[in-house]
């Protein structure tokens, strides 16, 4: 079997998506998902330009072989846009391997371990009573791990919460990036108290989750993982920026409240540290930025070694490929511990479908061969590429800051 054609597909059914369909001679495709949000056009010249001339003529089966053709072979390795590419590549080729045996991805890496991925969802609100309405009612729809979020007040705009609620500062222009305000010192005050209130109202029964995403420095994480303690956290998500692995020490000297990490990692070496010294409990690597299955079920096996946990990124921006090859894993390995779910809208279920379904509180993958995903091609054609951007955060001082 030969790859005869790699086409990269960017559409925008509810948000913008870069799709990859690696086509062979015998008529068996694949689809892989390269979306990185906010870059898309750059992954897709990336892949359009200069990867998918190196796949021609070449046997699909060889999914390895490719990674480090793709990986190494550039000299000029990795960062967030090839890294994205390549898992875009990894997904596809996968998908193809599936479909050519006549299984499902998960029997390709070992089989099942469990019967479904334990999923957590979002919820946020403007104050403590609607981040708990908002709790309420996933428990109902069967959800057992709940992200809570809160607005910060005097803040505009604050991550996880409602987006468009509050007021936006900055640029009106709908394709400019909109500019939300936050300052630490709100933030840290706010944040135990939501957790008190929900626990109080709650009880203890519910896993709850919280993303710092990635704003605190490294003692204000340790203060804040500190302060979270009494409410017994599943995990504090992305306490810091991923440059400093070493500052994950003082967050452990401080505190037992379970550190997740790594959504924005886009290399297995930037986990190594964080998992053999056992400075985190839960690593979230983004399978479609960090280069594909390939890379992180290698991941996973350094993790099971180290007893650290997986709970793969599984945010809107990254398409339903993305999501399934997530369970896939997560029902192969033995150290999965959560995993992330969001739920499509119908216009982006009508051009990508056959991902993962939700079934009381767990993520289940279908048998069917390959990944179980597919595209409607004409469906896509009547979204068009959109140009979009993350939000930006700033200071109140108007100093740039991390979203
Ligand atoms: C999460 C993430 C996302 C990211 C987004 C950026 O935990 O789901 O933090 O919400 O912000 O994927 O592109
Ligand atoms: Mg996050």
């Amino acid at each position: 079997m030969k790859i005869t054609n790699v086409k990269v597909l960017v559409t925008c059914p509810g948000r913008n998506y870069v799709l990859v369909k690696i086509e062979t001679d015998e008529g068996l495709y694949g689809w892989g998902d390269a979306t990185l949000n906010g870059r898309e056009l750059a992954v897709a010249s990336a892949l359009e330009d200069h990867i998918a001339p190196l796949l021609i003529g070449r046997d699909p089966d060889r999914i390895e072989d490719a990674w480090q053709m793709i990986f190494r072979g550039t000299y000029w390795r990795g960062g967030p846009v090839l890294m994205t590419a390549l898992a875009g590549v990894d997904l596809a080729l996968w998908d193809i391997k599936g479909k050519r045996a006549g299984l499902p991805v998960y029997s390709l890496l070992g089989g099942k371990t469990r019967e479904g991925a334990l999923a957590y969802t979002h919820c946020g609100g403007e104050d403590f009573h609607e981040v708990e309405d908002e709790v309420r009612a996933a428990l109902a729809r069967g959800f057992k791990n709940v992200r809570v979020q809160v607005s910060i007040p005097g803040n505009v705009g604050t991550y996880g919460t409602a987006p468009g609620r509050s007021t936006v500062m900055g640029s009106t222009r709908p394709d400019m990036p909109y500019v939300e305000q936050w300052e630490p010192a709100p933030y840290l005050r706010t944040i135990p108290k939501m957790f008190e209130h929900l626990r109080v109202a709650l009880g203890d029964e519910v896993e709850l989750l919280h993303d710092v995403h990635e704003r605190l420095n490294p003692i204000q994480a340790s203060r804040l993982a500190q302060e979270l303690e009494p409410y017994h956290l599943f995990f504090l998500e992305d306490p810091l920026r991923p440059e400093h692995k070493e500052s994950f020490r003082l967050i452990r000297q401080h505190t037992t409240t379970p550190i997740a990490m790594g959504e924005l990692f886009h290399s297995r070496w930037e986990a190594v540290p964080l998992i053999t010294e056992q400075l985190i409990d839960f690593i979230r690597c983004d399978i479609g930025h960090i280069g594909g299955l390939t890379e992180a079920r290698k991941i996973a096996v350094l993790a099971e070694t180290y007893n650290v946990q997986t709970a793969w990124h599984g945010p809107g921006d990254i398409a339903p490929m993305t999501h399934a090859a997530n369970v896939h894993l997560d029902i192969s390995i033995p150290n999965f511990g959560v995993q992330e779910m969001v739920h499509f809208p119908e216009v982006t279920q009508e051009v990508i479908f056959g991902g993962p379904t939700f079934d009381n509180g767990y993520m289940v993958v279908s048998d069917r061969p390959g990944l179980g995903t597919d595209v409607n091609e004409a469906a896509a054609a009547k979204y068009p590429y959109e140009r979009s951007y993350l939000p930006m955060v700033r200071r109140f001082d108007g100093s740039v800051h991390d979203w």
